[in-house]
């Protein structure tokens, strides 16, 4: 699974994506500071399941704090998109190629309203403007990567007798778009291999509404003095985000400045510091802390993960009573799987002999048997039985 963080230039994708990968990005006050992609693991959060069991885990796949694991994503940060990127615009909107990949992505705005449509500074800038262009040049990624395919594949139907959906699933899945995705586009928009261009944008819109759904990063929250925030956050899937606050708190934690896990509400100060470390540290925690509840760079990838792909987190384990791998390793591994996935998915996911060799599985919370067919549910801990 990736997530990918788009946006115009300088509104602090880079901010974000160093704040929670901790990864080397360059950041600057201009546009297109960012041109190859950054690509980096974050962490989604969620309460640890050894808390159920009074047991005290040892992570080797993700890591825990407090009873709070935090389990790795893969996360690909790209160079700024500006307003007709396709036509060859600012970079063009050729890097969006790098975010192929991604299941669900991010577009961080400048909800203060103090960057212009090219990155540049400015005062009322309404942000609801970028939320609309943004869209539209992914549609025309979409678009262009279609249309490209599109004499190759109604050839194949109209001479092949091939099936359109199996077509357009073999060509798109490089962009990870999947039979499902295909499936609901074609039924939304009534696409058939007899479609003109107008029809072929259509489909794309619809498809990247499922394959790609967007999450809006309301970022610069710290500095939105027009209130565009409480403007928008009803007609939109937002949340108010201070990147710089969190990158602020997370490497003020490695200097051992700071107690803080990420997502938390607030922190604890562990040592003497200066005047201007002390002022940081008390505007962080009065003005975004105490009135949003975090800063928000955590939750984006929580809600992402769990609320807009409806992902689950599984433990897999060898030994049923202990909860341990074959070293001791109390619920060493946290796996994100997609919803409906199955007893049998999971051994695949751990390792194809391991799917291969599957002759069924324990539900080590009830310590009953399952088979193949077992639907995972979230926090499940599962012991997989292989036979020779
Ligand atoms: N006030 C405020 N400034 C921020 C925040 N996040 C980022 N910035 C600033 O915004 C500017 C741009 O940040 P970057 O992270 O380089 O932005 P970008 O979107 O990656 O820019 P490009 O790579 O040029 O597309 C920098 O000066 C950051 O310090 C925030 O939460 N609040
Ligand atoms: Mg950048």
């Amino acid at each position: 699974m990736e997530i990918g963080i788009v946006g115009k230039p300088n509104v602090g994708k880079s901010t974000f994506f160093k704040a929670l990968t901790l990864k080397d990005a360059e950041i600057a006050n201009f546009p297109f500071t960012t041109i190859k992609p950054n690509i980096g693991v974050g962490y989604v959060r969620v309460r640890c399941v050894d808390t159920e069991f009074g047991v005290k885990c040892k992570p080797k796949n993700s890591f825990c704090i407090d009873g709070n694991r935090f389990i790795p994503v893969k996360m690909i940060d790209v160079a700024g998109l500006v307003p007709g990127a396709h036509e060859g615009k600012g970079l063009g909107n050729q890097f969006l190629d790098d975010l192929r990949r991604a299941d669900v992505l991010i577009h961080v705005v400048d909800i203060s309203g103090k960057t212009n449509e090219i990155g540049e500074a400015t005062e009322n800038y309404n942000p609801e403007r970028d939320i609309k262009f943004l869209e539209d040049e992914i549609d025309y990624w979409f678009f262009d990567v279609i249309k490209r395919n599109w004499s190759k594949i109604s050839a194949k139907i109209r001479h092949g007798g091939k099936d359109l959906v199996k077509e357009l699933t073999n060509q798109l899945a490089g962009l990870s778009i999947n039979e499902t995705h295909i499936k609901s586009a074609i039924k939304d928009t009534q696409l058939d291999e007899k479609c003109n261009d107008e029809d072929i944008k259509k489909f794309s819109v619809s498809l990247r509404k499922v394959s790609k759904p967007i999450l809006i990063a309301a970022n610069k929250i710290d500095i939105d003095d027009k209130g565009n925030y409480e403007r928008l956050k009803d007609r939109y899937d937002m949340i108010p985000v201070c990147s710089e606050a969190e990158l602020a708190l997370r490497q003020a934690t490695i200097s051992n400045i700071i107690s803080y896990i990420p997502g938390n509400s607030g922190f604890k100060i562990l040592k003497n510091i200066n005047e201007k470390q002390r002022n940081a540290l008390n505007f962080i925690r009065e003005r975004i802390l105490n009135v949003y509840n975090s800063t928000g760079a955590q939750e984006c990838l929580n809600v992402a993960v769990f609320s807009i792909l409806k992902r689950i987190v599984v433990y897999p384990v060898e030994n049923e009573n202990k909860l341990t791998d074959k070293n001791g390793n109390v619920l060493p591994d946290a796996y994100i799987l997609p919803n409906g996935s199955t007893a049998l998915d999971l051994a695949y996911k751990i390792h194809t002999e391991i799917g291969d060799r599957f002759i069924g599985a324990i539900d080590c919370k009830t310590k009953k048997k399952i088979g193949r067919e077992y639907l995972l549910k979230n926090g499940d801990i599962i012991k997989i039985i292989v036979g020779r």
